[in-house]
This record gives structure tokens, C-alpha cells and sequence, in this order.
């Protein structure tokens, strides 16, 4: 899969994808129907005829299981889980992209300069009652390029479209973007960006991802695809583009330029940036775009749409990851990141206990992970016969071996500004609450399960047609 139209092909052979031929209007229409879409687990909808626009729309692109498979390169039966695993197993690898020549990148069919800019001239939607006005960037990111060591980073940022040159950015504290940004800001320059609106869905999926800093993202999706992303100059930018993108927004950020940005209906359900919140935005120097370009944009809203099983497969894999390849803890079954919490604020994790304080050791590992240190508040350990993703048996976990006195709540720790559950000025630090729902290994006597006779189970097995069943 090199580009969004393989994906399209691909989705509408598996019965993943549904053309909606009717007019939609971008402004609440069009997204309400994919979030209702979204909210029955339906197929990818391509939006062709929308209100005013040539350029069709498409939604729902990761919103289930099968599709995120589709994206992976995996069976389209895999389970969440099955795709974390090969997510773990493609990210001990890593394979850099390939510059090609801008005669065989489709990204550059199309080029508008100067004042012949107007991102108007696409069709982007307005998502929900009390945003702020259009976003031009949801199911997209930003590339960005670390001016010391020359790392080149994937990010996937929110961007309101704010002028026909400009659109907002909203680069978190610590994000990648923010740190390189301040890295500019240092050297008194503006940051050199690049906005990518509709390609390869695997690369939104790493820019949504918590690659550590330092690795790109696109060596990662190389590895994942098992050949180098095809990647082309930009034209005024110095940044490797995604060839086959739909389109490409270049321009600067200049840390020291403010612009209102938000309100935005974000994954926590909530709105976020409610008032008068100042955030730096892109001045766009160049748009490139395909021929018959396709828009791609995403609800993002309250769980779960795209955003929530993205992040619940990337976090979730990233935190298993680091915490038997990274930190090589032993005994870790499984984690998972629940999509209803959108695979950040809280991880459930497996384990087979091997010696006292193992639990400790890894609810504590967990938080302190490079994803585990941002945002995750609640960590809850499960023994070994337990699958993490398996609520019923949790919550029976956090019945029968959950004990208050064996929680743990950690003070502080870093938070996001989008978490609801802070008040709106105090968002930087959060507390952490670490559960131990298992029996402790150091205990002589153990709680004795109650368990069914093998050989009597296999009798009335043997006659349970007799029984009448
Ligand atoms: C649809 C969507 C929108 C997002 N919007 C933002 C945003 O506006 N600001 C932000 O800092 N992170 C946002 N995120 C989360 C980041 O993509 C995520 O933290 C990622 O790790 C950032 O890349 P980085 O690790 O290279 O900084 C968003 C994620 C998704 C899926
Ligand atoms: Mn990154």
C-alpha cells in the first residue's frame, strides 16, 4: 500500500468502504454522518459529492479493527491485540525512506504559490456545534526536522484553517514538534513544516504513534511496509514528503507569531482550547496536490472514532514495547490501552508473577515508560490467566483480588492539557493511581480457586446430548 487510493481499493474489495454519491454539506453534515457512522462501527465513507467542491472527502478510515489490519498489511481478521504484537515485532526494526524524483511523485501534479494560495479551494469540513471554524488538518501531520541532529519527525497536530495561507498548530508541551520549535525559536528562525493531508493511512498511524524522540517516524512505517517510504524534496521547504500524498501544505512556523486557534471537539470528548487560547500557526509558502486530490479528515470527538483505536493500538504496543523489549521486564503477558480511553489514560497489564514486588516493579515501569510518562493515570495489574482485554474478567480481578491498601497513587507526574478531569488552568501535573488486582506471590496461603473435576467434566461432557442439551 503506497498511497490513500490503494487503501480505498483495498477497503472497498472487503466491503470496508461505502461511496456516498448524495450532496453533504462539509459544514456539520458531512461529519455528523461519519460519527453516527462511526458511533455503528460502519465501513470508511467516501464523501464524492460534497456541497460546493469538486474534491471528494473521505472519513472513518481506522475505525475498526479491520480496517486498521487493511492498513497494517495484516489479516483482516486480527484481533486489536494480534496488531499490537506485530506492531512490537516491526518496531525492533527500522528502514529509512527513499528519495525519488519529482517527475515520479504524484504529491507534485499540482502546485499554487503566492497569492495563488487558497486552501478554501478544498473541501474541509466543519466538525462539530462549538469549534472554532474549519480543520483543514485532523487525519494529517506535520513533518518536521530537528535543525541538530537532522531527525525528521511525523506529528499529527490539530490545524484550523485560520486564513487561506494559514492554518493553527497546537504542538503540546514536549511533543516533538514543540521541542524542535523551541530548538528554532533559539536560533531566532522559523521552523520549516510541512502539512500532509491524505496518503498512505499507515503514516497518520505513526504520526499519531509515541515513536521515541529521535526515531522517525518514517523508518518505522518503512519497516511495517518492509521497504523504504517513497519520499520526494519539498518545494520550499527542506523536508522529505510523502511522493504519493493527496496533499501537501509547506510554509514556516515562526514561534514567536500568535493567532487564536480552537475551540476543537477533542477525543476526551470535551472541547479543548474554550476562550481565547493563543497557539502559533503555519504560514503556508506552497500547496502541492494530485490530480483529483482526495480529502481526508476524521471526527476525532468522543470515543471511539479514528483517534481512540489509533492511539489504543499504537500506546498500547509502544507501552509493550518498551516495557519487555525496552526495559526487559520478565513475566509481562499483555498490555492493553483500552480505546474508550483512548489508548492513554489507562493500561491494563498481564502478568506472571515471578518474585515479590513484580507487580510494584511493573506498574511503576509502566508510568515511566516514554508513553506511560505522559498523561497515562491509571495502571492496573492483572495476574497471568487474566487477557487484559477481557473487562469482564477484570472487573472480576478488581472484585475478588483488587485490595485498596495494595493501590499505590503517585503525587505527580506529566499531564495533558486536553485531560477533562483537571481544572482548565491546571492541567500540567496529574496524579497516577497504580492497582494491584492480583494475589500477592509472597503469600503461603493462597485463596485456593475453585475449580471443576476434569474427569466429571469429561463424563457429562460425554453425555451431555443424553442430558438433553
Ligand atoms: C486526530 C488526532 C489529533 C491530535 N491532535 C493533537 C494536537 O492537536 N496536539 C498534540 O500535541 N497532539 C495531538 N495528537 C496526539 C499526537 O499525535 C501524539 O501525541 C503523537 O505522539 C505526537 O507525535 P510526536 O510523538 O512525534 O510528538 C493528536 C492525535 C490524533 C490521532
Ligand atoms: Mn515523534
Amino acid at each position: 500500500m503506497k498511497d490513500m487510493r490503494d487503501f480505498i481499493q483495498a477497503a472497498e474489495k472487503e466491503g470496508q468502504l461505502k461511496r456516498i454519491t448524495a450532496e453533504v454539506d462539509w459544514n456539520l453534515e458531512l461529519s455528523h454522518i461519519a460519527k453516527l457512522n462511526e458511533e455503528k462501527a460502519g465501513p470508511a465513507l467516501l464523501f464524492e459529492n460534497v456541497k460546493g467542491y469538486k474534491t471528494p472527502v473521505i472519513t472513518s478510515v481506522c475505525t475498526t479493527t479491520e480496517r486498521l489490519s487493511l492498513i497494517m498489511g495484516a489479516p483482516i481478521k486480527s484481533s486489536l491485540v494480534d496488531l499490537m504484537r506485530f506492531w512490537v515485532e516491526k518496531s525492533n526494526t527500522l528502514i529509512p525512506p527513499k528519495f525519488v524524483d519529482k517527475s515520479k511523485a504524484p504529491c507534485k501534479q499540482n502546485i499554487m504559490k503566492g497569492s495563488d494560495i487558497d486552501l478554501f479551494k478544498f473541501p474541509v469540513p466543519h466538525y462539530y456545534p462549538k469549534d472554532g471554524g474549519r480543520f483543514m488538518g485532523t487525519a494529517h501531520f506535520f513533518i518536521t526536522k530537528d535543525p541538530d541532529s537532522g531527525w525528521v519527525n511525523l506529528g499529527t497536530y490539530r490545524a484550523q484553517l485560520l486564513a487561506k495561507d494559514r492554518i493553527g498548530t497546537q504542538f503540546i508541551k514536549g511533543k516533538h514538534a514543540d521541542i524542535m520549535l523551541k530548538k528554532y525559536a533559539a536560533m531566532n528562525k522559523p521552523m520549516p513544516v510541512a502539512s500532509i493531508v491524505g496518503c498512505d493511512p499507515l503514516l497518520f498511524l505513526t504520526g499519531a504513534a509515541r515513536i521515541s524522540a529521535f526515531v522517525s517516524e518514517y523508518d518505522f512505517a518503512g519497516s511495517v511496509r518492509g521497504e523504504p517510504i517513497e519520499v520526494v524534496q519539498g518545494e520550499t521547504v527542506d523536508l522529505p514528503i510523502p511522493a504519493h500524498a493527496e496533499m501537501v501544505i509547506e510554509g514556516f512556523v515562526d514561534a514567536k507569531e500568535f493567532m487564536d486557534e480552537g475551540p476543537f471537539g477533542e477525543y476526551t470528548g470535551y472541547y479543548s482550547g474554550v476562550g481565547t487560547d493563543k497557539r502559533n500557526y503555519e504560514q503556508v509558502t506552497c500547496v502541492t496536490y494530485r490530480d483529483n486530490p482526495i480529502y481526508w479528515g476524521t471526527t476525532v470527538g468522543k470515543a471511539v472514532t479514528d483517534t481512540h483505536m489509533t492511539m489504543a493500538l499504537s500506546y498500547g504496543a509502544t507501552l509493550w514495547q518498551q516495557l519487555t523489549v525496552g526495559m526487559k521486564i520478565p513475566g509481562i503477558k499483555a498490555v492493553y490501552c483500552p480505546p474508550e480511553g483512548a489508548g492513554r489514560f489507562l493500561a491494563i497489564i498481564s502478568v506472571k508473577q515471578m518474585y515479590p514486588g513484580h507487580v510494584d516493579q511493573v506498574a511503576t515501569a509502566a508510568i515511566s515508560t516514554e508513553m506511560g510518562a505522559y498523561g497515562l493515570k491509571t495502571v492496573i495489574v492483572v495476574d497471568e490467566d487474566i487477557d487484559p482485554w477481557d473487562i469482564p474478567r477484570v472487573l472480576y480481578a478488581l472484585s475478588f483480588r483488587f485490595q485498596p491498601n495494595r493501590c499505590q497513587v503517585i503525587k505527580r507526574g506529566r499531564s495533558t492539557p486536553l485531560d477533562p478531569s483537571l481544572p482548565i488552568d491546571e492541567r500540567d501535573i496529574t496524579g497516577r493511581l497504580l492497582i494491584d488486582a492480583t494475589i500477592p506471590y509472597e503469600w503461603k496461603d493462597k485463596p485456593i480457586p475453585v475449580e471443576l473435576d476434569p474427569d466429571i467434566v469429561k463424563k457429562v461432557l460425554g453425555r451431555w446430548q443424553e442430558l438433553g442439551f
